[in-house]
């Protein structure tokens, strides 16, 4: 690392800001090669300090070079301020005066992708968390909001369309024949908010009327080629703003809404206030182009932004260490709003497996935290899965415990008693306390505990007495930093199924139910229900109430009656997934023991009933045949042997393909969609089994099936159905598999987006050469290392290349290690998320975990950015 290395800081040791900015005046004067940024901010003393006399201390950044600076009309000389470690320090300064400053940055040079820079012949910014100080010297923290008012002047030849934040307030020509455009924010916002978009861009307008009659004008822009494929997200916008009025009482507050689309950055979307920006991957679709599981994307991405309009700007963070009072509320809001638009059950099936296998391994390795970290070295680190999928569970845990007319009355009453403000994550819970008349002190230790509890449940049921108990236990293991957990407040859903499949009531707490929600707080707690007229199977923990790692020693003939029973959908996913995770383990001892592998498999009987159930939503029987994946299996293993699992799900899925080849060729028969493509949810879930059954249908071998593939591939008029029988080609190696791939290269060179696919898929393919493969993408004339979807596409198909990747002569871990050290100060926040996949070393096995680590010390030895130091020394601790 270095001499000097990154320090760390505590949310204990926040401080309210000394000085107030009333409002920040803007103007940018673009240009290719120098842009010069004049702010003037109405600066005061904050009568919260205890400080009168304080120095005023702005934050800047190392590409940000100071021309001037004068306080009111006096320009300050050089001794009349200082510039260290890239801060603006004036010791001497008025109680309320105007700061003018004058700042030259190179947009052009910007490789970081924050703060303002080029994509394509554009010029955007990205300002969350600490993008704003690489613009200009300001208060950079979400807790100093002020209102702005911007002017932005450029050639109007090569950027007509010029915009930022709130109203266009007036547009002329300056003296020397460029064009100006001022734009007013009237509402006050912290600096991370704040929007810069200049280019040649084409627009689709509409309107949207709100609850209370304004009509706001919507738009979308895009580069010239893009503008047919934003109907979807057009459509997309306006029904989040009615759901957002109906179901949160949240209407939209200025005139105009902007969609900026860009190619290059470094997240999926920005909520920027009035001019949200998003990467072009979630935003544009269109049926030839874009698969159903983007468009979907594109549907949550988009609410996901406009709802921040209120969880997250008008109430906004006190400091970053409340990301998660926007984010996790954020995520819940637009997993709510995708639940209700399609299927709930799907919806919450997709969205707790994604939390399992990925928030759960980063809750058990090195980065683990809290949902309100207690402290970090680079911020940008922590717009982390915890923060937002975890966040979510607990706001959604809120939510079960209040129902949901508790909830709105709580939501109404934070969003009433802090409009305006910069507020924290205790400040949301007493909200919901508030409203409710409820103590959830127990339950805010969510907030700051990390890692996943264990909840382990035995029961006994008593014939005479009819009486049936359940005992549990709770225990949360040990995280950096955190060697002992308090007890936390569990909700867990709970319903009982007789022994013909049938719900079965219970008196608990002398009420009748069939479903109801425990609460688990002590370290262990016996619940008992009465009235229960046969041994029932629980169904524990319905609709995964709580983030928590649930262990019930469920056998298979009751493993498979939920599957079939359970009135709660959920927990028929669930039970599947939990008998294949028990057989795939089966499978992976046999496979490291050297031992032939069981050619038996239960789940051919669970399957079965499933594909002959007319009355099922396929999408549901498609996630259940998905077999839990790679990534999933590694998160649950206590030693990490990707070669193991991956033999081990190939054998179960040729094990079930050639059980049921019959009923998957049927199933894949009779889902075709008729009609033009539609995003619907009807039409996405016929898809997905068709192209579930077409998958096992190859599995087993049939001829017929790979010639019904590349009929598939040939014939299809979306990149749903194209992709996914490229993907079985590719993935099953048939023989047109190197036509194909390459035939769709050429058909679709042109579109960014579906080059991205292509990347992927062609990383992942395992072959003999893969990492020749690999790096010979990376020369390609179309990829592009300054596009993070492009290198996280080839990076990301890399790591699901097990041949490739975890490869024993540690090639692989040595081709991530150096794409991380060239990306380190070129673009921190991409290469810091490259490091991840080598976070986990210490579960994977001896000879792996050896290779992993050694790439990490050879990364540690190099003079390393914030981002990738504080990952990269966490994980070596
Ligand atoms: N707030 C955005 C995500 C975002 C976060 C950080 C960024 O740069 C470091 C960019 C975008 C959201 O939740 O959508
Ligand atoms: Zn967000």
């Amino acid at each position: 690392m270095s001499e000097q290395n990154p320090s760390a800081i505590y949310l204990k040791d926040y401080k309210v800001p000394e000085f107030l900015i009333d409002k920040t005046e803007l103007t940018f004067d673009l240009d290719e090669t120098q842009t010069i940024v004049t702010s003037r901010l109405h600066l005061r003393r904050n009568p919260e300090s205890n400080s009168a006399t304080a120095p005023l201390v702005l934050d800047g950044g190392e590409d940000v070079k100071l021309i001037g600076v004068a306080i009111d009309t006096y320009e300050l000389p050089k001794e009349e301020y200082s510039l260290v470690n890239d801060k603006l320090i004036i010791t001497a300064t008025p109680n309320e005066f105007i700061l003018t400053c004058e700042t030259l940055i190179e947009p052009q040079n910007n490789t970081k992708l924050e703060g303002l820079y080029r994509s394509s012949s554009m010029f955007c910014t990205q300002c969350e968390a600490e993008g704003f100080r690489h613009i200009t010297y300001y208060l950079d923290r979400p807790d100093v909001m002020s209102v702005f008012t911007t002017t932005i002047i450029g050639d109007e030849s090569k950027y007509p369309v010029m915009l930022s934040n709130g109203n266009e307030i007036e547009r002329g020509k300056t003296e020397e024949g460029k064009t100006f455009v001022t734009w007013n924010d009237p509402f006050p916002k912290p600096a991370y908010l704040f929007a810069l978009v200049a280019g040649d861009l084409n627009v689709i307008n509409d309107t949207f009327v709100t609850m209370s009659g304004r009509e706001v004008a919507l738009q979308i822009y895009t580069e010239p080629h893009n503008i047919d494929k934003v109907d979807f997200a057009m459509d997309s916008l306006k029904r989040s703003m009615k759901w957002d009025e109906e179901v949160y009482g949240r209407e939209y507050d200025l005139d105009i809404f902007m969609i900026v689309a860009v190619d290059d950055f470094n997240m999926g979307a920005m909520e920027n206030k009035g001019l949200n920006i998003f990467n072009s991957s979630c935003l544009l679709a269109s049926p030839k182009t874009t698969t159903d599981d983007a468009y979907l994307r594109v549907e949550a991405v988009v609410a996901h932004e406009y709802f921040h309009n209120w969880s997250g700007n008008r109430v906004t963070c006190r400091d970053w260490f409340q990301l998660s009072l926007k984010e996790g509320f954020t995520v819940f809001r637009d997993q709510s709003f995708s639940a209700d638009t399609h299927s709930s059950v799907v919806k919450r099936v997709e969205d707790v497996s994604f939390l399992k296998t990925a928030q759960f391994a980063e809750d058990a390795g090195p980065m683990a935290h809290p949902i309100r970290p207690a402290s970090f070295i680079e911020i940008s680190n922590f717009y982390t899965l915890t923060i937002y999928e975890k966040g979510s569970e607990v706001v959604r845990m809120i939510h079960t415990l209040l129902g949901e007319e508790g909830f709105r009355k709580g939501s109404d009453l934070y969003f009433e008693r802090h409009d305006g403000q910069a507020v924290t994550c205790d400040d949301f819970v007493a909200a919901m306390e508030d409203a409710n008349d409820v103590d959830l002190s127990q339950f805010k230790r969510w907030y700051s505990q990390a890692g996943t509890p264990r909840v382990t449940v035995t029961d006994e049921y008593d014939e005479a007495s009819k009486t049936y108990r359940l005992h549990m236990s709770q225990m949360t293991p040990p995280t950096p930093g955190q060697p002992t957990k308090l007890s936390l407040h569990i909700p867990v859903k709970v319903g009982l199924v007789s022994a013909n499949n049938e719900p079965l009531s219970f008196v608990y707490e002398g009420n009748t139910h069939d479903e109801t929600v425990l609460h688990l707080k002590d370290a262990e707690q016996t619940f008992v229900f009465e009235n229960v007229t046969e041994q029932p199977v629980p169904s524990l923990l319905r609709e995964f109430s709580a983030p928590v790692k649930l262990n019930y020693d469920y056998s298979t003939e009751q493993l498979l009656q939920l599957m079939s029973g359970d009135a709660d959908g959920f927990n028929r996913w669930s039970a599947s997934q939990q008998l294949a995770v028990n057989e795939l383990n089966q499978l992976i001892v046999q496979y490291q023991a050297g031992q032939t592998l069981s050619e038996e498999t239960q789940l051919l009987k669970g399957f079965a009933t499933l594909l002959s159930d007319k009355t099922l939503d396929p999408a549901m029987v498609a996630l259940i045949l998905a077999l839990p994946s790679q990534a999933y299996m590694s998160e649950l293993a206590e030693e990490i042997d990707p070669h193991g699992i991956k033999a081990a799900r190939k054998h179960l899925r040729e094990l079930i393909a050639k059980g049921l080849e019959q009923e998957f060729k049927v199933a894949y028969e009779t889902n075709t969609t008729d009609g033009p493509y539609e995003a619907t949810a009807e039409q996405i879930a016929k898809r997905s089994l068709k192209n579930a059954a077409l998958a096992y249908w190859v599995a087993a071998g049939s001829d017929e099936a790979a010639s019904v593939a590349v009929r598939q591939y040939r014939n299809a008029d979306n990149m749903t159905d194209q992709f996914a029988a490229l993907s079985i080609i590719v993935n099953f190696d048939l023989p047109e598999a190197d036509e194909l791939l390459n035939a769709f290269y050429e058909q679709w060179k042109h579109e960014a987006l579906v080059v991205i696919k292509w990347l992927m898929l062609s990383a992942a393919r395992e072959q003999e050469n893969g990492l020749a493969n690999v790096k010979s993408l990376m020369e390609h004339p179309n990829f592009d290392i300054k596009n993070p979807n492009k290198l996280r596409a080839v990076i990301g198909g890399l790591g699901q290349n097990t041949q490739a990747f975890h490869n024993l002569d540690g090639s692989g871990y040595a081709f991530l290690a150096d794409q991380i050290i060239l990306m380190n100060k070129r673009n921190p926040q991409i290469a810091s998320r490259l490091c991840t996949p080598l976070t986990r070393w210490q579960r994977m096995e001896p000879e792996l975990s050896g290779l992993m680590k050694a790439q990490l010390e050879r990364i540690a030895g190099e003079d390393l950015s914030k981002d990738v130091y504080e990952v990269v020394s966490k994980s070596l601790a």
